[in-house]
């Protein structure tokens, strides 16, 4: 309730910001894009975590303005680089199935005049058991403006498989359990590769993510994977940490 109260009161007071992590093509090391993470830091409490306060937005409704304030935050922010880089906004499910979203997505991308192309939604699956139906109508809206979306934390959901044929999902993000132990467990080494297989045969880039170790990073070197992200690589930082990249000099 406090914690409800308090987050009323973020935007408005300028407590939120984005913390930006890169996403790096695993072959060549050049940064592709970036993801946008929400940060809040409460005046007593310090940052607390999205892990904690999404939900609570989520229960409360206050997702919707948050959400909102992201993904405009983030448009904006990206469409001032020069470097011609992707930004991906992760979207909950409240978002997803409150009535307009579409339209708010193109119209945040009106406003900003960020190229469609260059915006990346990510949804997790348990964002898309809801309402199959309707979410499958509201993703095709979002991919006929030219957005691109991404199935996040794959393989951690449920009927991933029936997901990625009903969908129009264009990237698929292996979720960090799987990563983190790809060169000590042959269970989650096999578990890459097939998602990877998956992955090219549908013709849909994959994403590691959570690398945060040179062996992991080595794995996926040895196979045909297109991006990843992760502490090894950087962390989630304010954007300015990133200047020589955003600015094109890297
Ligand atoms: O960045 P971090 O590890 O703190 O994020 C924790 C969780 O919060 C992750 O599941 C992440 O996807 C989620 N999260 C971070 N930013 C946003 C956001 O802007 N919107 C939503 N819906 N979830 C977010
Ligand atoms: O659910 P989603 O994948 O959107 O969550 C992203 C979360 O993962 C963010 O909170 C981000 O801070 C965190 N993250 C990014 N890279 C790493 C990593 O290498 N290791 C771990 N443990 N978390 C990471
Ligand atoms: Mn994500
Ligand atoms: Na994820």
């Amino acid at each position: 309730r406090l914690l409800e109260h308090d987050l009323r009161n973020a935007i408005v007071r300028g407590e939120l910001s984005i913390a930006y992590q890169p996403q790096v093509e695993v072959q060549t090391g050049d940064v592709v894009g970036f993801e946008a993470l929400l940060r809040w830091r409460h005046p007593a409490r310090g940052a607390v975590s999205p892990a904690i306060f999404v939900p609570v937005a989520e229960e409360s409704g206050l997702i919707l303005p948050l959400g909102e304030w992201v993904l405009r935050a983030a448009c904006r922010e990206a469409a001032g680089w020069k470097a011609l880089l992707s930004v991906a906004v992760n979207v909950s499910a409240v978002q997803l199935h409150a009535p307009g979203f579409p339209e708010l997505v193109g119209a945040v991308l009106a406003e900003t005049g960020l190229d469609p192309e260059r915006l990346e939604i990510e949804i997790t699956e348990t964002a898309l058991i809801k309402d199959v139906a309707r979410a499958v109508a509201v993703l095709e809206r979002i991919r006929s403006i030219g957005v691109r979306i991404a199935m996040d934390d794959f393989g951690t959901g449920y009927s991933s498989l029936a997901n990625l044929r009903a969908f129009p999902f264009s990237k698929i993000k292996v979720d960090r359990s799987f990563i983190q132990s790809v060169d000590t467990n042959p269970q989650s080494a096999a578990i890459v590769r097939a998602v990877l297989g998956l992955g090219s045969g549908l013709d849909v880039p994959v994403v590691a993510e959570g690398v945060e170790r040179p062996e992991e990073l080595a794995f996926l070197r040895g196979e045909i994977c297109q991006s990843a992200q992760g502490y090894l690589l950087a962390r989630p930082s304010p954007i300015e940490m990133f200047a020589d990249i955003t600015s094109g000099h890297i």
